[in-house]
């Protein structure tokens, strides 16, 4: 089966070299960094290091780089499509329990977990938002997950061709959620590891930009 790695980049020049290298050292080849205009030497490296780049001449954001990266893969007749952060908070290893099910034909889409065990070192505030999100994503799509918001996924061929997703930014993340439901996709979460270093930390996302997004998701809600 054809394996395509997906990973939104932002101004990752610091690690983007080693999340490649950590994906080829498990074997994975076709690796497609969606380099979203970033301000920084992100795109050299990832071609230095041998992977496929894409470029947004504008910021779009994440929901559109994984968007770039999904019909890309789809052309280049990818099977299975992974999504796969660039910060280095995400492991190649987890990659392989992640597509199990999906290999078997038990599911057309696997979401990565931080909360199924006690492996992720997740910072009290982070776990605050995120519990508070698993109630939302069930009141609003009546799915009932332990880990709402992870970039860590696998879709079928069949999922990426079904998930249309229109939030360029971070939305994106439970738009997909919705469209599992709306386009009646087989789902499982499995577990996976989330690294949080002081990098992460520092550049990923503030609680309050967390909630503009659950915010951001309802007004689409209300509106469509
Ligand atoms: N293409 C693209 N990627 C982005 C953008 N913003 C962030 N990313 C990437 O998306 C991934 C996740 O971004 P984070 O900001 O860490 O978001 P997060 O992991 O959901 O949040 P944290 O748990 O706080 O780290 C990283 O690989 C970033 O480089 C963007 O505007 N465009
Ligand atoms: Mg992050």
């Amino acid at each position: 089966m054809k394996k395509f790695i997906v990973i939104p980049a932002y101004n990752e020049e610091k690690v983007i070299k080693r999340v490649i290298s950590d994906l080829k050292e498990h074997n994975y080849e076709n690796i497609i960094v969606v380099d979203d205009c970033s301000k920084d030497n992100t795109s050299k490296i990832a071609l230095k290091q041998g992977a496929v780049v894409l470029n947004h001449i504008v910021n779009r954001g994440q929901g559109a780089a994984i968007k770039t990266g999904i019909d890309y893969s789809l052309k280049k007749d990818a099977d299975i499509i992974i999504t796969f952060d660039a910060d280095g908070q995400h492991r190649a290893e987890d990659i392989e329990s992640l597509i199990k099910p999906i290999k078997k034909g038990e599911a057309d889409i696997c979401l990565g977990s931080r909360f199924l065990d006690n492996r992720s070192n997740v910072p009290l505030y982070k776990k605050v938002v995120l519990k508070c999100g698993i109630y939302v994503i069930r009141a609003m799509y009546g799915i009932k997950l332990t880990d709402v918001h992870n970039g860590l996924r696998a879709m079928n061929r069949k999922a990426a061709k079904k998930i249309e997703i229109k939030s360029n930014r971070m939305e994106h993340a439970s738009e997909i959620l919705e469209e599992i439901k709306k386009k009646k996709l087989r789902y499982k979460e499995i577990p996976v590891v989330i690294r949080y270093t002081d990098y992460s930390k520092k550049k990923g996302q503030s609680s309050w930009n967390a909630l503009k997004i659950f915010l951001k998701m309802m007004i689409k809600k209300i509106v469509d």
